[in-house]
Order: C-alpha cells, then sequence, then structure tokens
C-alpha cells in the first residue's frame, strides 16, 4: 500500500516514529493509503531545514522566486487531471467539482501570488523639509502553514504559495484525513527543482505533528485554517510566544433572500451555496432567511429541487453530492440533525443517510438536508454543522433579519439576494462578517481581503494583506 512519507529537505523521508496512520477513502469506507504519523522529531527537522534553506530563498531576486512558483503552477495544471481524481477520492468530492475547482484554484494560487510578488510595494512617508520615512518588508523567516481537509490543496497553496512568494520558508502540514494532493505537491516541487528546505510538507495528526509545529520557538508564524475550537488552542499556545498569527475558522453564514431579488437565479446559486463540496465549504450559507411574501414558493421550489439531486459515486459526472469527509464527521452531521429535531425542527428533506450499491456501500453518504420551524437561537442555528444542512426561516423586516443574521458567535461571509441597491449597501455595512456576497455566491477575486471578523478568525489572508503577513514591515527614518 502507498506510503505517504515527509518531504524534508528537498527528499522524502520516513517518519521518525516508523509509523503510519490509515488514510481512508471515503466513497468506500476502505483504507487505501498509510499516512506518515510524524511527531515532533519530523517538525524538528523540518524547521531545521527550513531555516538552512531561509538565507538563499530569502535572498534570490523576486523574478527567480517568481518563476519557481511559476513552474509550480505550470506543473500542477499539467497534472490537473490525475491530481484532480487524487482529491476526488481522498476528500469524497465529485470529480468533475474538484476538476472545475479546486485543481484550477492550486494552479492560480501558485500562478497569482508568483505574479504578485513582483508588484508588491512598500509605503514611504514623507515630512516636508526634514525627512523622509520609508518601510522596508522583510520575510519573517520559518513559517508554519496548517490546512483542513475540507478544500485540500486549494487552501494547501493558498497559504504555501504567499508565504514562499515573500521569501519565507514553510513547514507545512496537511490534513491527516485529506493528505494525497500534499504529497503529490511534494513530488512536484521535486520535479520543479525547488532548492531543498524552501517548503517541508510533514503528515500526522493535528496532536502529534501540528502541535509541535505551533510550540517551535523558531516558527515566526503560523497560518490555520480549520475548526474554531482548534484555532482558540492554536492562539492559546503561539500568541504567548509573540508568533504572528492568521486564523481562517468557522462560519454559519446567513443568506438573506428578500422578495425583489432575480428568483431564478437566486434559486439556482442557493442550491449551490447550501449543498456545493456537500456542504463542506466554510463560506457557505447554512442558515437562509427568506421575505415572508416569497417564503411558501420558496420553500417549496428549494424542497423539490434539493430532493432531486443525485448523492452518490464520485466519478458519476451527474452526482450532485459525494461522500462526506470521514465517519466520524458524518456521525457529527446526523448528531446535528438529530438536535435539530428535539428542538422542535421539522426536517423537509433529507436527513438520512444513503447506502449505495455495490463495492460503494461502506461510503459516507447523506441526502442534504432542509430544516424548518427552528428558533434562529437554537443551538441548530448557533453551531458550525459543516455538512449539506441548512435551515429555512421567514422574517417580516430588515431590522430583523439583521438582528438574526448577528446573532451567532461566527463572522464570516454572509449573502444578500435583492435588487434594491440602497437596502443592499446598508445591509452589507451592517452585517457583522469579513465577506458580503449581493446577487452571487463564492465569486472570488484573489486581489481582495479574505477572512472572518467575531469567532471566525482573525486576520485577512489574500492579495497584499497576505504578503503584509509574511513580512515584517520596518520603519526607516532619514533626515535631511
Ligand atoms: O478541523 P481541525 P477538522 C471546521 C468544521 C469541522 C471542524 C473540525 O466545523 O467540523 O472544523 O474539522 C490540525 N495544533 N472546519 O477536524 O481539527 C489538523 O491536523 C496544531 C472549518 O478538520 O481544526 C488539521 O491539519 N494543529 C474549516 C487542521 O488543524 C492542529 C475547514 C484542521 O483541523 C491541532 C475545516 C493542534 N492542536 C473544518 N489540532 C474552514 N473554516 O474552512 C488539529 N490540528
Amino acid at each position: 500500500m502507498l506510503k505517504l512519507n515527509n518531504y524534508i529537505d528537498g527528499t522524502l523521508k520516513t517518519p521518525h516514529s516508523g509509523t503510519y496512520l490509515d488514510n481512508i477513502h471515503p466513497a468506500t469506507g476502505k483504507v487505501y493509503s498509510l499516512i506518515a504519523d510524524s511527531t515532533e522529531e519530523d517538525i524538528h527537522q523540518a524547521v531545521r531545514a527550513a531555516q538552512t534553506a531561509f538565507p538563499s530563498w530569502s535572498g534570490l531576486s523576486l523574478k527567480e522566486r517568481h518563476n519557481y512558483l511559476l513552474r509550480i503552477s505550470q506543473l500542477i495544471a499539467s497534472k490537473s487531471k490525475a491530481l484532480a481524481k487524487a482529491e476526488s477520492k481522498d476528500n469524497g468530492k465529485p470529480l468533475w467539482l474538484a476538476e472545475q475547482v479546486d485543481i484550477p484554484r492550486a494552479v492560480d494560487n501558485f500562478e497569482f501570488f508568483a505574479t504578485s510578488i513582483l508588484h508588491f510595494s512598500s509605503e514611504s512617508h514623507q515630512m516636508p523639509g526634514r525627512a523622509i520615512n520609508y518601510t522596508l518588508r522583510k520575510p519573517l523567516g520559518v513559517v508554519g502553514c496548517i490546512s483542513p481537509w475540507n478544500l485540500p490543496l486549494y487552501l494547501f497553496s493558498w497559504k504555501i504559495a504567499p508565504a514562499l512568494a515573500a521569501g519565507n520558508t514553510v513547514v507545512a502540514k496537511p490534513s491527516e484525513i485529506t493528505p494525497m494532493t500534499a504529497y503529490l505537491l511534494a513530488e512536484i516541487c521535486i520535479e520543479a527543482e525547488l532548492p531543498p528546505g524552501v517548503l517541508n510538507i510533514v503528515f500526522g495528526s493535528g496532536l502529534k505533528a501540528g502541535d509541535p509545529l505551533v510550540r517551535h520557538p523558531d516558527v515566526k508564524a503560523i497560518s490555520f485554517t480549520g475548526g474554531t475550537a482548534t484555532g482558540r488552542h492554536i492562539a492559546q499556545v503561539a500568541a504567548p510566544m509573540f508568533k504572528k498569527l492568521s486564523l481562517e475558522l468557522g462560519g454559519k453564514n446567513p443568506n438573506i433572500i428578500f422578495e425583489d431579488c432575480d428568483y431564478d437565479r437566486m434559486l439556482k446559486v442557493t442550491l449551490r451555496s447550501s449543498f456545493a463540496n456537500q456542504g463542506q465549504i466554510c463560506l457557505c450559507g447554512s442558515r437562509i432567511f427568506i421575505e415572508r411574501p416569497i417564503y411558501e414558493r420558496f420553500k417549496r421550489d428549494f424542497v423539490e429541487q434539493t430532493a432531486s439531486m443525485m448523492v452518490g459515486d464520485p466519478n458519476d459526472p451527474n452526482v450532485h453530492l459525494g461522500a462526506i469527509v470521514s465517519e466520524q464527521h458524518l456521525e457529527k452531521i446526523l448528531s446535528y440533525i438529530e438536535l435539530a429535531r428535539e428542538e422542535g425542527g421539522r426536517i423537509l428533506t433529507g436527513g438520512k443517510r444513503v447506502y449505495p450499491a455495490g463495492e460503494l456501500k461502506g461510503g459516507y453518504y447523506l441526502r442534504p438536508t432542509i430544516i424548518e420551524g427552528l428558533d434562529y437561537h437554537c443551538r441548530t442555528n448557533q453551531e458550525e454543522i459543516f455538512g449539506p444542512v441548512v435551515t429555512i426561516t421567514p422574517f417580516d423586516t430588515e431590522a430583523e433579519v439583521l438582528a438574526m443574521a448577528n446573532s451567532t458567535p461566527y463572522g464570516l461571509s454572509a449573502t444578500i439576494w435583492t435588487n434594491d441597491l440602497a437596502r443592499a449597501h446598508r445591509l452589507a455595512e451592517d452585517i457583522e462578517s469579513g465577506i458580503v456576497w449581493i446577487n452571487s455566491w463564492l465569486l472570488r477575486d484573489l486581489r481582495t481581503p479574505f477572512g472572518g471578523t467575531k469567532q471566525s478568525g482573525v486576520g485577512r489572508e489574500g492579495g497584499m494583506e497576505v504578503l503584509r503577513f509574511f513580512t515584517e514591515p520596518k520603519n526607516v527614518c532619514v533626515a535631511y
């Protein structure tokens, strides 16, 4: 069985522990590869390699770093079919989704940051007649990148590419649940002849491999995407060490639908924003608020179209939802559906596990689920479920829906459907979230600041924001 070994100092290395974790194929529930069960020793080795590589990597010209990253982007593009297959197999997502979204986005991430570093600039502040201040922006040194399982290569590369572009060397840990495309990226880096130690990829669990990375005194910054509870733990460890921290955490995003919206477009996009990637995107709109005059119409159409969605074999081009990422996560989602029932919710469609025939019968499939009749304060409407489960709730006034939208501890993204321009702008300003989509969802321009407020995170990724995160500003004041 294939063993995924660590990529440290330019080569693939077995873990110090000599042990491996099972990597499960969610579509069948069977083990199909083994992952290095890395520990503190492997992290130490990776950090040392990254430290050694730092002076020469940070000393390269911008154009030279640009060339390496562009080469990686091109290699990902040239292997996109195999990478999409691997991503779908590892995560359970439909193959067409990995082909259309995950892998093209990984190509774009490397290309975007390869290019944006050429355009990155710092400020100068003049004191007329007296002095000029200018800001130097230097790379931090060795940085740690920790990523989750929902968009594996997409989010892994979203961190690694800017960190490297800015001149840092990296120790990265992908999720132990979906390590495969990170392993394939290691092979690509070897093929691209990325200098040894510039990027190191260490596999393993959060506790045994992630935690020592966060605690390592020579790691200057941590960029993390994952659950809010993990983010809180990482902040508790890293903040007293004065590390720079970027935390992209969970969401419980409102999708607000007004009567005056473009109904057909809204319905089509709402199906996606509810159930894309089996609802396992931190930006999914899991709380849907509908203006009362169109509530019944929306409910009928939305339930009908959701009930006709196909769930099953991720390789089937007609399938809408593939498998949930793991058995443990499926159990968590099912427990929330049970909770919704206990809280008085009515399951309008879904709510059940699906058992396809043949080889797939042991896979983790769940019907997309719509729940109504819940108070917006209840746990189902307050806690992140992170699966194909949404609630629908009618509202009467703008003030009422704003209060409901802002009622959770999260603040990642929001979607508003209306053709009233003034209302759209007004709500966009008052909604407590880092990202607001008006009449769209997941329309992404990589130059924009990306991140959440409240318990959805700290800091922003994307564009120049992330290049600022991965560099240290230094003011130089020259008197004349
Ligand atoms: O995340 P974890 P999981 C949410 C979602 C989901 C929940 C748990 O609600 O149900 O998080 O998912 C590493 N020190 N999101 O279990 O545990 C871990 O190995 C250092 C939202 O995947 O937070 C993995 O690489 N690292 C999210 C990464 O952290 C640690 C996307 C994420 O794992 C660690 C995914 C530790 N102590 C889940 N413990 C989003 N916002 O996109 C774990 N890790």
